[in-house]
């Protein structure tokens, strides 16, 4: 199995955070934007949005990061980051969607200067009492925390003002020091 990846980005950063934290046995290629290795013909065979991260898993090929850490975690069960029951999965899916269709474009718009610091603060809200009973967001360690720290962990997540949501405060702290993440700390990115 094979992960294509641009690890300084948090929709890559999420999956390779995911596989360097359950040691999963993937290997990570490193797309050379420089080069724009994400618009070669080869690449978008496999991704034809040309977009990182791509999974390569024998003859299947499969993109957008919540898909891929949904794979995963299916794939390698061992490491229970993904509820069985149908209760659960809905959960965990409304959290992956949470992120991709309210927090990132918000982070994105925060980034680009069409978004301000106060239309994210329903979000942080509703994740800090999200996690004002839960030491992660699901309850136990699970994809969903995966899918959204690194969003929070990037330079400009770091800098919004969190003392008015002190359990994500800390659930930040926790994630920042897992494994995964410790592993791909992010140096020198403006992502
Ligand atoms: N929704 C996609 C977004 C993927 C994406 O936008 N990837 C960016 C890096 S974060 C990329 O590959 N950009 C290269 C390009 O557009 O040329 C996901 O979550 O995987």
């Amino acid at each position: 199995m094979k992960l294509y990846a641009f690890p300084a980005t948090p929709n890559n950063r999420k999956v390779v955070a995911f596989i360097r934290h359950y040691d999963l046995s993937v290997e990570i290629h490193i797309v050379s934007f420089k080069n724009q290795e994400q618009r070669k013909p080869e690449f978008l065979q496999i991704n034809p949005m040309g977009k990182v991260p791509a999974l390569v898993d024998g003859e299947h090929y499969l993109w957008e990061s919540n898909a891929i850490l949904t794979y995963l975690a299916c794939r390698f069960p061992a490491c229970a980051a993904l509820p069985k029951d149908t209760w659960g999965r809905a959960d965990a899916d409304r959290w992956l969607h949470w992120q991709s269709a309210h927090l990132t474009p918000l982070m994105g718009g925060l980034k680009t200067g069409t978004e301000t610091a106060a239309n994210l603060e329903p979000l942080l809200r509703v994740l800090d009492s999200q996690l004002a009973k839960r030491e992660f967001i699901l309850g136990e360690l699970s994809l969903c925390d995966f899918a959204i720290a690194p969003y929070l962990l990037t330079k400009l997540g770091s800098k919004l003002d969190y003392t008015g949501y002190p359990q994500l405060a800390d659930w930040r702290v926790r994630m920042a020091k897992l494994k995964g993440f410790a592993e791909t700390e992010l140096r020198n990115t403006t992502n």
